[in-house]
């Protein structure tokens, strides 16, 4: 080695992809991250890390990053300092403040960013600029569970931990693809089951898990509440239900009992593709395991009756008595590295950190003396109300914290004309992103590898992150340019903290789950895991133990809901959305990596055998995708993972991003977009053609959009799901 090199440093933090959290170890030398590590034991990752997670370094290298700020100029954009970028901010949001009040301005925050982050940008949407406008991406991935799980429960988050992946006698993997996603617990569970546990999957797409499974329920696209109704119709009638557990802490269960009587089996053969007999065989399976661990995910949420899925997965749960203890419980695993976390930090519309409603008059009298600052009452607009808002005139400005919108929201003709319909966007981000091209001002993020704070894992564990190497270029923290703005915007200095430490102490003083935590007690591998307050200052791994936060569990009767487009002569087939285990979300960060981008190239179509012959689509064949809101071109993989009627795409490509396609129907209670089913035509284009980019398309004029070419968009008016017709009956209305 050259001497004058500088030496390697090696600096613990964690991964900054999905919500397994696994631990690991940046290399650094100099000012450059040139390697990863994997953490040697820590509790959840144990000395692994996967693809994306080894490919940090990729993600965060400097060339192609963006370093300064940026302006609009004509043509594109020009370099500018934080002073001028600064200027032009505070005079955009003072005007719109002006002329249409605060509810016309706001802010999406970043599940990827840290904890301090997301404490920061809720602060400042409600400190800073007076309104409860603030949210995240959570809305379009957990906040069903979030929704349901406290009617149901009380507590939105995963009732057990990963480690309880060994404890159970059998894992019930429900509307979520573990080996790709959460890779490092996929593995855990496929191991698992080699050990000897039990694997009952339920989705409709054969996944690698689905594969090795005991029992596969393929069930039909978006019937969930009918499969677990039916499951509940078996149990109850049979005797299987835990009596005993249901009288001690369970109430409501008679009005679900009377409901799931519409549910018997052969008319659930019928909603669900799934026969009676495997119906039989998964309702006793689950019943008589001593310990289940449920796990489920996006198959369930991303429903326009994602609520009531979740609230019918509960009652399942319930009705077993299988929560509670160790292997035994109901899991979100939730997306984002730390989607957790700011869900926890109030990076939601209608609650302060610590889930402290905004419309509760002590918890706002609380945090309006903690921040200085009066408070708005008022529940704020999600980030798709934002979207509307801006279209219908009421929004005006947004700064948005890293995401990519226009790649990973529903229906992106949509997205786009709302973000070009605002007076002012702010996008603070890595790389320029589809997104970051519609923005007045770019500012210049720090990457994980360069500052300081928390994550929150989807187990509810809050571990370290700290930083390896300097920010590069002009780049800098989150919260950190959020403190200077609220100074310039509002002469407002309740953003100025000396460190992220403090920061972290603030958010703690006024989080009930987070009270007995400090970077101090962060400090070994694997943090603690909420709640951690005095009385359990070593941290929770089971929730739900001998009390629920509701005192006693409820169960509510939920109704199946067809989805709300159907496949018809114009759109003959399903698309349902997935992802891919070699990318991530938008794809700016995965993309960089030349590992990840050979397994996975670019945008494909997976398309089963007989569709595929019976449209003339060849394996590899560029195919063209159409619904009624967009089109996209891509290439046809052909294979029986997709059952028949059934098509499916992933949403990392910018180039083919499955999102020109999708449907913004919306769950009434959550407004969670129905991202998991709508109705498409498949179209194989002329052997040996090179399918275009979707801005090819926008430039040959090809978009049409609700008979409208692209451009002159009318959004759609949205169809709210008729899940129940019984209010006094049923949830969810
Ligand atoms: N590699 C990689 N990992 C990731 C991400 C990524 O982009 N790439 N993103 C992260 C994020 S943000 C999230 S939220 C998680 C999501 O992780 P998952 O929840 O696993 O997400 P998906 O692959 O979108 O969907 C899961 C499954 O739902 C099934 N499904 C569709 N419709 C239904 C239905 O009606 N019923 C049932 N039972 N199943 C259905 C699909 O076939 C699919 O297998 O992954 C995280 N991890
Ligand atoms: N069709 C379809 N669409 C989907 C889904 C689906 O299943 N199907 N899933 C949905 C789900 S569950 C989710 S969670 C969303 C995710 O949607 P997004 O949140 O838009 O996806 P990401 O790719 O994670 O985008 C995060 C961005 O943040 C930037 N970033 C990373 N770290 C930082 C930081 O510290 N600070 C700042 N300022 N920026 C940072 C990255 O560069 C990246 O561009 O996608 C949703 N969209
Ligand atoms: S499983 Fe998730 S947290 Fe672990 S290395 Fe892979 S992306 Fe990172
Ligand atoms: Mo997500």
């Amino acid at each position: 080695m050259d001497s004058h090199e500088p030496a390697i440093r090696t600096v613990s933090t964690t991964c900054p992809y999905c919500g397994v959290g696994c631990g690991m170890a940046l290399r650094a030398r100099g000012d450059r991250v040139i390697g990863v590590e994997p953490a040697l034991g820590h509790p959840v990752s144990r000395g692994q890390l996967c693809a994306k997670g080894h490919s940090s370094a990729f993600a965060v290298d400097p060339r192609d990053r963006i370093l300064t700020p940026l302006v609009r100029a004509a043509g594109g954009f020009e370099e500018t300092s934080w002073d001028e970028a600064f200027t032009i901010i505070v005079e955009a949001l003072r005007s719109a403040r002006q002329q249409a009040g605060p509810d016309s301005v706001g802010v999406i925050a970043c599940a990827r960013a840290t904890n301090e982050d997301n404490y920061a940008a809720q602060k400042f949407a409600r400190a800073v600029l007076g309104t409860n406008n603030i949210d995240h991406c959570a809305r379009i991935c957990h906040s069903p569970s979030v929704a349901g799980l406290r009617q149901t429960l009380g507590s939105g988050a995963m009732t057990n931990s990963i480690d309880d992946i060994d404890e159970a006698d059998l894992i019930v993997v429900f509307g979520c693809d573990p080996t790709e996603n959460h890779s490092i617990i996929g593995g855990r569970i496929m191991r698992a089951k080699l050990a000897g546990a039990g694997l009952l999957v339920v989705d409709p797409r054969k996944t690698r898990l689905a594969r090795m499974a005991d029992l596969h329920l393929q069930l039909r696209l978006g019937s969930n509440i009918a499969l677990i109704n039916g499951l509940l119709h078996i149990i109850f009638d049979n005797g299987w239900e835990d009596a005993a557990f249901l009288e001690a802490r369970v109430t409501d269960t008679d009005v679900v009992r009377r409901k799931v009587k519409e549910y018997p089996p052969d008319k659930v053969a019928e909603l669900t593709g799934v026969s009676t007999a495997d119906l039989v065989a998964a309702a006793r399976m689950y019943t008589e395991a001593g310990s289940a661990l449920l796990a489920y995910g996006m198959g369930v949420t991303q429903y326009a009756c994602g609520t009531n899925n979740v609230i019918a997965l509960s009652n399942l749960v319930l009705a077993a008595g299988h929560v509670g203890r160790e292997g035994t419980g109901i899991n979100p695993l939730r997306g984002q590295n730390n989607v957790q976390g700011a869900c926890d930090m109030g990076a939601l519309p209608n609650v302060y950190p610590g889930y402290q409603d905004v419309s509760d008059s002590d918890a706002r009298a609380k945090f309006s003396r903690a921040w200085g600052a009066p408070l708005s009452d008022r529940p704020g607009l999600t980030s798709l109300g934002m979207m509307k808002g801006a279209l219908a005139g009421g929004f005006r400005a947004l700064i948005l914290m890293g995401e990519d919108p226009v790649v990973t929201d529903p229906d992106q003709n949509h997205v786009a004309a709302a973000l070009n319909a605002m007076d002012l966007l702010v996008v603070c981000e890595l790389t320029m992103t589809e997104t970051a091209k519609h923005a007045d001002v770019v500012l210049p993020a720090a990457s994980f590898a360069e500052k300081d704070g928390t994550f929150t894992n989807t187990e509810r564990r809050v571990q370290r992150v700290r930083a390896a190497i300097p920010p590069p270029g002009r780049t800098r923290g989150d919260w950190q340019m959020l403190g200077e703005l609220a100074e310039r915007l509002g002469d407002y200095r309740g953003l100025r903290w000396p460190n992220s430490r403090a920061v972290f102490q603030e958010m703690t003083s006024l989080t009930p789950p987070y009270s007995a935590m400090s970077y101090e007690r962060l400090k070994g591998p694997g943090g603690l895991q909420w709640p951690c307050a005095a009385e359990r200052p070593e941290g929770t791994p089971v929730l739900h133990r001998d009390e629920f936060p509701l005192g006693k569990a409820r169960m509510l009767p939920v109704r199946h809901a067809e989805p709300s487009e159907q496949p018809d002569d114009d759109y003959p087939l399903w698309l349902t959305t997935m992802r891919l285990g070699y990318h991530y979300g938008c794809g700016s960060m995965t993309r960089k990596s030349p590992l990840l981008e050979r397994e996975t190239p670019r945008g494909v179509l997976f398309i089963n055998p007989s569709d595929a012959h019976s449209n003339g689509i060849n394996e590899g064949g560029p195919v063209r995708v159409r619904s009624r809101r967009g089109c996209i071109e891509t290439c046809a993989v052909v294979t029986d993972d997709l059952p028949e009627g059934t098509v499916s795409m992933p949403y990392h490509f910018k180039e083919a991003p499955s999102n020109q396609l999708t449907n913004t129907a919306e769950d009434p209670v959550t407004k969670m977009p129905e991202l998991k089913a709508c109705a498409v035509i498949v179209e194989p284009l002329a052997p040996g053609t090179q399918p275009r980019a979707v801005d090819e398309l926008h430039a040959a004029g090809e978009l049409y959009v609700g008979g409208q070419r692209a451009g002159t968009y009318e959004p759609q008016a949205v169809v709210a799901a008729t899940t129940d017709d019984e209010p006094e009956d049923d949830a969810g209305s």
